[in-house]
């Protein structure tokens, strides 16, 4: 039977106004979370944050507890140059505890965080892409069909990947008429050498589109195509929708911007890539 609870949501009220929350959203989005659920209601707005785990603590203790929330990462080091960079007040410093965890302690908008990588973790993680995009290269594909919709995914890719420490002049951005020209232009800029990683973004609609399942089918085999045969990291944020507003709803309200996600996949695969080539080398 599938279990009956599904996620565990601590609620903070971080302030008054969606600005006030901001700096708190894109320290966390920097650190890796994607954007969930969003909403509002009677004047106060929510802004769901999804990482790949969330855990509760219950604790027993004579104090409460010295931050109000506890952040694990991979890299602590570089989840603290990450929030250097975003100017947050460092409470405590980063350092060791007894139990040799590696920690941290942040104040953002009135929040106490602590941000830690746990001790003993590494040989279940395996190696993991991380989402620093300083010195990478990235283009992305945006197909002018539904460009409505279109402008908005790629709004959310370039926030992700400049979230992540890409530079604006290392993005290069290539209009294409419609998704079916994804694919071509993708190999293009695959084959150039030039590029960390492509972003494709597209949108097809089912009710506008004639032989909607073979193009959708075809872009996506397509872009597959490219990233197996060139070996380069290809992020597939073409949305295919049997409504407008479905698409509307992957733009960037109800169910998050799908252009975001595929900006940080880019950026997380671009890593993966680089360690996986540096893991291997001269390995057999
Ligand atoms: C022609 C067409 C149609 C009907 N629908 C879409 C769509 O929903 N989304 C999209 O990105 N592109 C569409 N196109 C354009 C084709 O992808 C392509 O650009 C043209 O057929 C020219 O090759």
């Amino acid at each position: 039977m599938e279990p009956m609870i599904r996620n565990i949501i601590v609620p903070r009220v971080l302030g008054k106004t969606p600005d006030e929350v901001q700096p708190a959203l894109e320290l966390f989005r920097a650190l890796g979370a994607t954007p969930g659920r969003g909403c509002e209601a009677g004047g106060a707005y929510g802004f769901q944050l999804e990482a790949p785990r969330g855990t509760v603590e219950f604790l027993a203790a004579p104090q409460p507890p010295a931050s109000d929330l506890a952040v694990e990462v991979s890299d602590a080091d570089a989840a603290f140059d990450i929030a250097r960079k975003h100017g947050v007040k460092v409470v405590r410093d980063i350092g060791d505890s007894t139990s040799g965890d590696r920690f941290f302690m942040i104040e953002i908008s009135g929040l106490r965080v602590t941000v830690v990588k746990y001790a003993g973790q590494d040989e279940k993680h395996g190696i993991e892409g991380s989402l620093q995009a300083e010195g990478k290269h990235f283009a992305i594909v945006v197909a002018r069909f539904n460009s409505f919709i279109t402008e908005r995914l790629l709004d959310g890719a370039l926030l992700a990947l400049r979230q992540s420490g890409a530079s604006k002049d290392d993005i290069t951005i290539v209009r294409v008429p419609g998704s079916f020209e994804i694919p071509s232009a993708a190999r293009l800029l695959a084959e150039s050498g030039k590029y960390d990683a492509i972003v494709c973004i597209g949108c097809l609609l089912r009710g506008d589109t004639l032989h909607y399942d073979v193009i959708a089918n075809e872009v996506t085999r397509g872009v597959g195509q490219s990233a197996q045969e060139t070996g380069l990291p290809h992020a597939f944020g073409v949305l295919t929708c049997d409504t407008l507003e479905q698409a509307i709803d992957r733009a960037g309200l109800k169910a998050g911007n799908k252009g975001y996600e595929a900006g940080l996949a880019a950026v997380e695969m671009a890593s993966l890539r680089d360690k996986v080539a540096a893991e291997t080398a001269g390995k057999r």
